[in-house]
């Protein structure tokens, strides 16, 4: 990381990350409460992933996310008290309160949807990138976030070599937070050296240190940039870890205890803060009174969610198509 930016902007992604962090502990605790229905896939973590790649996008670029995808909501702006809402089964969710974890969506800040099967979202990418090429729509991209087993799946393939056939204006983010469920990325990739499949398929490819939010920004614009100015898609790929269970329960069988306690020390958060520290942006008090403040904030949101009503039976039918 090197001081290259204002004094906001360090603030806005503090405050940022600070939020996903927040409100994915936030929604753990109402889980473990009996307040949640379904399931639920924390990203606590991938914060600089998350807030980095968004940052560097536009609000009306659209993004498509999967099952763990709140943290890429809040950082393409979407209000986090109709978020809870949602996550809590309330009627000012959202969704209307009948979507939940996995069906967040915003059309207002680009967030297409959130999706439980695992891969999805990548063809509904592209599918919205062709829209904006057939729109002729200036300054505009499309974003697919998939996980590092969604990447061998068919769909996810198939979507990037149509994409790369058809030129869309699409980036292609791979979060590789190092497991799908309790599956190594070395067992399950072929080769887990991602960035040759991007070149494969004549792709802009990069990758960075997903636990470095600075380097994530600058990577995903750089990206961004040449999807609008060569007209072909991008790959980034995020080295992240995902210190959060993969779902509702996780007995963590798979890692060991020293392998979780080295991506807590180096966490985005913790990473960030030493960084804003050693640079002198911003005092140890300084980080505390922020810190605080996003505390505050979240147990407001938890408070108002939890005072909406749940939807009414009669409406449950009007989102369904058949
Ligand atoms: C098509 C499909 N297969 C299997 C599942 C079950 N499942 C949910 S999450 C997941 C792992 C996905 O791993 P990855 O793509 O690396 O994303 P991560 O969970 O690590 O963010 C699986 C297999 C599913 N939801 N959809
Ligand atoms: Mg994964």
């Amino acid at each position: 990381m090197t001081a290259s930016y204002n004094k906001e902007f360090y603030l806005d992604l503090l405050q940022k990350m600070l939020k996903v962090n927040r409100f994915e502990e936030s929604v753990k605790a109402l889980y473990a409460r009996g307040l949640i229905h379904g399931t639920l896939h924390l990203c606590v973590g991938e914060e600089a992933s998350v807030v980095g790649s968004t940052a560097a996008l536009k609000k009306d670029d659209y993004i498509l996310t999967t099952h763990r995808g709140h943290g890429e909501c809040i950082g393409k702006g979407v209000d986090v008290k109709p978020m809870m809402a949602e996550i809590l089964g309330r009627a000012s969710g959202t969704n209307g309160g009948i979507g939940g974890s996995m069906h967040i969506c915003d059309k207002s800040c680009g967030v297409i949807g959130s999706n439980g099967i695992v891969g999805a979202g990548v063809p509904t990418a592209c599918g919205a990138a062709l829209s904006i090429r057939l729109k002729k729509i200036p300054d505009r991209v499309s974003v697919s976030f998939f996980g590092d087993g969604a990447a061998n799946s068919g769909a996810v393939l198939e979507s990037m070599n149509l994409a790369g056939a058809w030129k869309l204006p699409v980036i292609f983010i791979l979060e590789d937070n190092h497991y799908a469920v309790s599956t190594p990325v070395e067992r399950s990739a072929a080769d887990p050296d991602f960035k040759k499949r991007g070149t494969a398929f004549g792709f802009l490819t990069c990758e960075a240190d997903g636990n470095d939010v600075l380097e994530v920004y600058e990577t995903v614009s750089r990206a961004r940039a040449a999807v609008l100015e060569e007209g072909r898609p991008a790959f980034v790929i995020l080295h992240t870890y995902r210190i959060s269970g993969h779902s509702r329960s996780d007995q963590n069988v798979y890692r060991t205890e020293k392998e979780m306690q080295y991506w807590k020390d180096n966490g985005p958060i913790v990473r960030f803060r030493d960084f804003l520290l050693k640079e002198e942006i911003f005092s140890e008090n300084e980080l505390e009174t922020i810190e605080a403040a996003a505390e505050r904030e979240m147990k407001d949101v938890v408070s108002w969610a939890l005072r909406q009503p749940y939807p009414e039976p009669d409406g449950m039918e009007e989102r369904v198509y058949v």
